[in-house]
């Protein structure tokens, strides 16, 4: 070949990589750090080439009480000067500089001060030891059980990374629904490696617990807790742990919830199961982060049963349980009131724990950006002490005093290049640690940081981007469950829709249980005249959610059962509104398509077909939600669609065959 032409050919080669980016590198510059450097010499690599700065690290390095995790940034005598009580706080305010310097600059006299609003900012990873991971749609678990402990991942260090660049200081590694296994002493060995690894970026382990362990594992004949041998075992299992990772944060625990073995088995209360635990751990320092997540098949409502199950234990549980609560009554839904357990447990201190993937909105498939549903709920006000009494102050230790305050998101990430499947997807998980460290910021604000960190600092990129993303959780649930409607998903998978799915082993499984759908209307009723859920949050909400013309109309057919013709505030019919909520989220989903194609020559090529290969199937299958929803309830509520909304284009009987490959799905 003609060596002129091989020169331009491989120039344009050359060009075509660069603008290629699988999304590997995040929101993060090349790392300039290395295996086995300590806290202070990665903020140093952190800092390098992107101002002169001085560290200053002293106990009293900061004013008042900005606690470990702290740091200032000023500047003096023409360097930067980063202050703080800690090397880890001095590694976030390193990343706080990276953030500016890549997101619109340092100022010329910086006057930063920071310091995290909850304690313990935690990733819960449901990742099982075979390397699977429930409810993961990023490929499979990061852990390589197997080589570990000799042989340690360069992936490893980079999430480690990732996670102290947002402030994210501890991670549960495997999955709520535990093996015994994981405590084996083999598989302890694998977690202190991994500890090893995540020390240096402040990041703790924690582990999820199988409460029937010791029988499971230990040989036991009960692990009923009340039992000294079951309380000795446990303490002698801490210990071995502690040995290994010092440090070790505490443990996670799903108990008597949805089939795993728990307290309830041998009669015992949750406090009682709790406590046997936090005993074993407290002498090392460590937690247990109890979960509230708990249902029953023969409760009349599952929205309740959290509620009823825990707030009688008030004020039982010693002081280094928290309780860890869903931040809906029901389950990750598209949308959700807040769980009205924040707030009425005075004496508990209680988190909130968060879905970074997107079980219910979508998987990895589509566009959700979820900082407008963390920050939905985290700002609701629950009214427990009057006015202001935020989920978020419920919970950061602000309106009841407890400490440490925490906050969890069950994690999104996998094997997958770009770690979540989806490129946009990143910007859940860098958004979650974001708001654990600041409920104050806007979803608006962080959209902005991540955009301008992971993909371009072009404003003509970074506005339109920005705005379909600030618009698209709104647009999944209109085209999924609008105005208050909740899982009405396919059995399985949770991806698609199935509104008439009802023959589920268990009714709270189906989507019948949900909707209610009949001739005399749709909905939940959860009013005092119904259900009853209603009188689970404080005045004024009871009365508002109680009241179908009080309440918000986002909630309406959670909190109550309408008929089809009842109207709304716009004076059109309830089955007019649903209509057209559905249509407005397939029209919301094209838009991103034409957003996206618009900023074409701004992105790169790979990661600009990659995300446009996504949101053509995200407006499909919007068309498929709105199509399978609206022609099922048709055949309920009787009622023609209004003139304005775009017809179906599937037929329902066509819809009920589609049966998903579940192995991209689950
Ligand atoms: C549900 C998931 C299930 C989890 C459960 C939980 O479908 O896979 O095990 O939550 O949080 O949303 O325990």
């Amino acid at each position: 070949m003609n060596r002129r032409i091989t020169a331009a050919l491989l120039l344009a080669l050359a060009a075509l990589c660069a603008r290629a980016d699988d999304g590997s590198g995040l929101w993060l510059p090349a790392d300039r750090a290395r295996d086995g450097m300590g806290t202070l010499d990665i903020a140093r690599a952190e800092v390098e080439g992107i101002a002169d700065v001085v560290f200053r690290i002293a106990a009293g390095a900061l004013p008042g009480n900005a606690g470990p995790d702290g740091y200032a940034i000023t500047r003096q005598d023409g360097r930067i000067v980063i202050s703080a009580a800690s090397p880890v706080g001095a590694l976030y305010g390193a990343y706080h500089l990276q953030r500016l310097a890549r997101t619109g600059g340092i100022p010329v006299e910086p006057d930063i001060r920071e310091s995290p609003r909850y304690d313990l900012r935690l990733l819960n990873h449901w990742d099982n030891l075979d390397g699977t991971v429930e409810r993961g749609y990023a490929g499979h678990s990061l852990w390589q059980w197997d080589e570990l402990p000799g042989t340690l991942s360069p992936r490893y260090r980079m999430y480690a990374r990732a996670n102290a660049s947002i402030g994210i200081n501890g991670t549960v590694l495997n999955n709520v629904n535990a093996t015994p296994q994981t405590l084996r002493p083999d598989y302890l060995s694998k977690v202190k490696a991994l500890a090893d690894v995540f020390r240096p970026y402040g990041i703790k382990v924690y582990l999820s617990v199988n409460f029937s362990s010791p029988v499971l594992l230990g040989g036991l004949d009960t692990s009923d807790p009340l039992d000294d041998g079951v309380a000795a075992w446990w303490a002698a299992k801490a210990d071995e742990i502690y040995r290994l990772v010092p440090d070790f944060g505490g443990f996670v625990v799903k108990a008597n919830s949805e089939g795993q073995p728990g307290p309830q088995d041998y009669g015992r209360t949750h406090a009682d199961g709790a406590n046997m635990l936090a005993r074993a751990l407290a002498p090392h320092g460590g937690i247990v982060m109890w979960r509230a997540f708990v249902y029953d098949p023969d409760s009349d409502d599952r929205a309740k049963q959290a509620y009823d199950e825990f707030i009688g234990l008030d004020g039982l549980f010693d002081g280094n349980v928290i309780l860890q609560v869903k931040n809906g009554p029901v389950d990750f839904q598209p949308r959700e009131p807040f769980n009205p357990l924040f707030g009425a447990m005075e004496r508990t201190p209680l988190m909130v724990e968060f879905q970074i993937t997107q079980e219910y909105l979508g998987h990895s498939e589509q566009l959700a950006y979820l900082a407008p549903l963390f920050t939905e709920c985290l700002r609701s006000d629950t009214y427990a002490r009057g006015r202001g009494s935020t989920v978020a102050a419920a919970t950061d230790g602000t309106l009841f005093g407890h400490s440490p305050s925490a906050i969890a998101g069950v994690a999104n990430i996998g094997l997958d290049d770009n770690w979540t499947g989806h490129h946009f997807a990143q910007a859940n998980w860098y958004c979650f640690g974001r708001l654990a460290w600041d409920h104050t910021l806007t979803s608006d604000g962080i959209a902005d940081e991540w955009l301008r960190a992971t993909f371009s600092d072009d404003d003509g990129f970074v506005e339109p981007v920005k705005r379909m993303m600030l618009s698209s959780r709104e647009a999944v649930v209109d085209y999924m469950m609008p105005l208050g409607l909740h899982h009405i998903f396919a059995e399985g998978h949770h991806y698609g829709p199935e509104p008439w799915y009802e023959r589920a082993v268990r009714p709270d499984w189906s989507s019948v249980y949900y909707h209610r759908a009949g001739s005399a209307g749709i909905g939940f009723d959860r009013t005092s005249s119904g259900s009853g859920a209603t009188g689970h949050y404080f005045s004024p909400l009871r009365e508002i959610y109680d009241d179908p013309s009080l309440c918000p109309e986002n909630l309406l057919l959670w909190f109550h059962h309408l008929p089809w013709d009842y109207r709304l505030a716009n004076g059109l019919t309830l089955w007019d509104n649903l209509c057209l909520r559905y249509q407005a989220g397939v029209e919301a989903a094209r838009e991103f398509q034409k957003v996206w194609d618009s900023v074409e020559d701004k992105v790169d090529r790979q990661r600009f077909l990659h995300v446009q290969e996504r949101l053509r199937r995200q407006a499909r299958d919007a068309v498929w939600w709105r199509d399978a929803c609206l022609l099922y309830f048709q055949t309920h509520s009787g009622m023609p669609f209004p003139p304005g909304m775009e017809r179906p284009v599937y037929d329902l009987d066509e819809l009920k065959r589609i049966r998903l490959d579940l192995k991209h799905h689950n």
